[in-house]
C-alpha cells in the first residue's frame, strides 16, 4: 500500500501553488549583510533595528567560521532568485542531496539573511495595525534537519517581524542523529540572538506532535506559532496573523505558504487563489478557491480565506485557545494526519481556519522525506488517519473504509479521550462541516448514489491511476471490467466506487467523467459549470445520458478495447447502453 502514499508536499500539487504573476513585490536591498538596512515601518521600531543589526553581525560572524570569509563565497539568490551551482560543486551537491531531500550546498551558498522581495500587495500594504497585538512564542520541531537551512528560518523571524511581539522561540529538536552541528553550533547561534530561545531535545523520537507539543507546554507567549524547520518568513508576515487572532481568538491563522526550490533554493509566490482541501484517501490537498468565496470577501485578496483545512505546518493560534480545542492528538506518531484532524476539529467545534494572504511565509517542499518513519511510513500514516477518522468522520467512515478498506484493518488505539473531547465542546458532525464549510468536497454529499455502476453481464466501470504514483504522474484511465466483491477483494473493488452526484457527474476523487460526441469518455478534473461533464440517468430506460451532446454512455464493443464511449442513444432493448446502479456503499 505505501506506493499509493502520497506526501502534501510532491511536486505535483505545487504547479497549482504557485502564483501566476511572480514578478510583483519589490525587493529588499541587495547589499552586503553589514550595511544593510531594513526600511523603517509601523511596528518596526528602534528595538527591531537594533535586533537586526545585532542579527547580521551574528551571522557574519557564523559565516567567517564557516567559510573563513567575510561574506558568503558570493550573493547567491539574492532577491530570491535561484542559486547557480558552481560546477565544481555540482557532483558533490547532488550526492549530499538525499541527506535533506534538499539541495543543501544551495542552501549554504546563500546569505542567512539573503533578501527576498516584499509578497505584499498595495491593498495589504495599507493595511493598518494597533500597536497591542498580542505576543506570540514560536514552535520549531524537527528531526535531522540541515544546517544553514535552521539557521536561515531563525534569521529571517528575527529580520522580518516586529521583535516585540516574539515573547521567545522554542526550538524541539526530535532525537536527531549524527548532526553534530545542531549541539554547540546551534547553542552557540541562538545564545546570542537578540530574542530568548529555549532548545528542548528529545531522547526518543516523539514525532512532531507530541515534539510541538512538548515545545508548546513550556510557551509563555499569548499566541502559539508553529513553523517548519526549512522555512523563509517574509516581510510583514506575522502582524497580520497575530492581529486575526487578537480579533477573533478562534482563529487558527495559516499564511500563504511560499515555495523555496527544493533544489535551487528560488523563492516563488504562493497563489492567493488556493486553499486547502483533502482527496478520498484523506492526503492534504491543495485546490482552487471557489468563487463563492471570491463573492464573501467582495473579491477583496487582502482579506483572509475561510479554507476548509490548512497544510499544517505553519499556523498562529490563541495559547489558551489551542489547549481548550484539543492541542494535538497526542496517539499520533512521527508525521501525517494531524493537519486534518486539527482542521476538522477547529471548523466542528465552533473554531476557524484561515488563510491570510498578505502573510507569506517560504517552505522547502521536498518530493520525499529524508527521514525514518519509526513503524514504517504506510503503518504510521494509516495509524494517525484511522483515529481521525473514528474521532471524526461520523457515517463518512463508511466511505473512506470502502475506498480504503486497507485502513480499516490497521489499529487506531484507543480513541475515547478524543472522543470525550468532541463531546466536551458539543461540535457539530461531519456532515455539518462538508455543507457548510467544504460543499466543493470531493466525499459524497449531495448523491443519487455511491457505489460500482455495471451493465447486464456484470461488468463494472473501473478506475485505474487515479491517485498517482509518489512521484505525482497522474494517468487516470477508465474501462469496463469484470465487476469485484467488495468482500473477496475490497482493494481492486474499490477502484469500481463512483459518486453519482446530484448535480449530474459521475465522479471519483476529483476525477470526473467527460464526453464528447461519438468520443472515447475521459476522466478530467471536475470542474464547476463544465457541461460535458453532466450525466442523466434513467432509472426506467437505464440509459445514461451525456446531456451535453444528447447521447448516450455506451460499451464499446465493436473494437472491445475494454473503453466506454459516448455514442447515439439506440432505441429499445441495448445491452450495451442498459446501465445498474449497484448498491450504494453509504446511505
Ligand atoms: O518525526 C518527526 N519529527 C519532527 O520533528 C518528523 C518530522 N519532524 C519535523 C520536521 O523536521 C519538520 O520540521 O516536522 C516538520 C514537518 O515535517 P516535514 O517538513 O518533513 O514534512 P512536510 O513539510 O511535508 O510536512 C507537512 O505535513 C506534516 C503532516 O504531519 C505537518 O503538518 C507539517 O507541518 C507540514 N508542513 C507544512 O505544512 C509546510 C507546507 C507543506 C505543505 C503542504
Ligand atoms: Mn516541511
Amino acid at each position: 500500500c505505501t506506493k499509493e502514499i502520497i506526501l502534501p508536499c510532491q511536486s505535483s500539487s505545487l504547479s497549482s501553488l504557485l502564483a501566476n504573476n511572480n514578478n510583483s513585490g519589490i525587493i529588499e536591498p541587495i547589499i552586503p549583510i553589514r550595511r544593510r538596512k531594513y526600511p523603517n515601518r509601523t511596528l518596526y521600531n528602534s528595538q527591531t533595528s537594533n535586533a537586526i543589526t545585532k542579527t547580521s553581525r551574528i551571522i557574519n560572524k557564523w559565516w567567517e567560521n564557516q567559510s573563513g570569509a567575510t561574506n558568503p563565497p558570493s550573493w547567491h539568490g539574492e532577491g530570491g532568485r535561484a542559486v547557480v551551482i558552481p560546477a565544481e560543486l555540482q557532483e558533490q551537491s547532488k550526492k549530499r542531496f538525499i541527506e535533506n531531500q534538499f539541495n543543501i550546498l544551495a542552501s549554504d551558498l546563500m546569505a542567512l539573511n539573503r533578501s527576498i522581495k516584499d509578497q505584499r500587495s498595495s491593498k495589504c500594504l495599507a493595511h493598518k495595525f494597533p500597536s497591542d497585538l498580542p505576543t506570540t512564542s514560536i514552535v520549531i520541531v524537527f528531526h535531522n534537519e540541515g544546517n544553514s537551512t535552521l539557521l536561515r528560518t531563525l534569521t529571517s523571524i528575527i529580520i522580518r517581524s516586529p521583535i516585540q511581539y516574539i515573547h521567545e522561540i522554542i526550538m524541539v529538536d526530535d532525537a536527531s542523529i549524527n548532526r553534530e552541528y545542531l549541539k554547540d553550533t546551534l547553542d552557540a547561534f541562538t545564545k546570542e540572538l537578540p530574542v530568548p530561545v529555549h532548545i528542548l531535545r528529545n531522547n526518543d523520537r516523539l514525532g512532531l506532535m507530541k515534539s510541538r507539543l512538548r515545545g508548546a507546554e513550556i510557551a509563555k507567549g499569548d499566541t502559539l506559532t508553529f513553523l517548519d524547520a526549512h522555512i523563509e518568513c517574509s516581510p510583514g508576515w506575522l502582524e497580520y496573523l497575530l492581529y486575526e487572532v487578537k480579533k477573533d481568538r478562534t482563529a487558527v491563522v495559516c499564511p500563504i505558504i511560499d515555495v523555496i526550490n527544493d533544489n535551487d533554493f528560488g523563492y516563488y509566490t504562493g497563489s492567493d487563489m488556493t486553499w486547502g482541501g483533502f482527496n478520498w484517501r484523506l492526503n492534504f490537498r491543495w485546490y482552487p478557491v471557489p468563487q463563492r468565496e471570491e463573492v464573501r470577501r467582495n473579491g477583496d485578496h487582502s482579506l483572509p480565506l475561510l479554507s476548509p483545512t490548512m497544510a499544517g505546518g505553519l499556523f498562529t493560534i490563541n495559547r489558551e485557545y489551542f489547549y481548550e480545542i484539543g492541542a494535538y492528538d497526542p496517539g499520533m506518531e512521527v508525521w501525517g494526519g494531524e493537519n486534518l484532524e486539527m482542521s476538522f476539529r477547529v471548523w466542528q467545534c465552533g473554531g476557524r481556519v484561515l488563510i491570510h494572504p498578505c502573510s507569506h511565509v517560504g517552505h522547502v517542499f521536498r518530493k520525499q522525506t529524508p527521514y525514518t518513519f519509526p513503524g514504517g511510513t504506510g503503518t504510521v500514516i494509516f495509524h494517525n488517519n484511522k483515529r481521525l477518522v473514528e474521532v471524526w468522520l461520523d457515517k463518512y467512515k463508511d466511505f473512506i473504509y470502502a475506498i480504503m478498506p486497507e485502513l480499516k484493518r490497521v489499529q487506531a488505539g484507543d480513541v475515547s479521550e478524543r472522543l470525550a473531547l468532541r463531546d466536551r465542546l458539543k461540535c457539530k458532525d461531519f456532515q455539518w462541516y462538508l455543507e457548510n464549510i467544504y460543499p466543493e468536497t470531493s466525499l459524497p454529499i449531495n448523491f443519487h448514489h455511491v457505489g460500482a455502476i455495471r451493465t447486464e453481464p456484470m461488468s463494472c466501470l473501473t478506475l485505474h491511476n487515479v491517485f498517482g504514483s509518489q512521484k505525482g504522474n497522474r494517468t487516470a484511465t477508465l474501462n469496463i471490467e469484470t465487476c469485484l466483491d467488495r468482500t473477496e477483494s475490497p482493494i481492486n473493488a474499490a477502484y469500481q466506487i463512483v459518486i453519482y452526484s446530484k448535480k449530474g457527474e459521475i465522479r471519483f476523487d476529483d476525477l470526473c467523467f467527460e464526453g464528447s460526441v461519438n468520443s472515447v469518455v475521459k476522466l478530467q478534473k471536475c470542474t464547476e459549470g463544465n457541461q460535458k461533464q453532466i450525466w442523466n440517468y434513467n432509472n426506467e430506460t437505464k440509459l445514461m445520458k451525456h446531456v451535453n451532446s444528447n447521447q448516450c454512455l455506451t460499451v464499446d464493443e465493436k473494437k472491445d478495447n475494454g473503453k466506454v464511449n459516448v455514442g447515439p442513444c439506440v432505441e429499445g432493448n441495448h445491452a450495451q447502453q442498459r446501465w445498474y446502479l449497484e448498491r450504494s456503499v453509504i446511505t
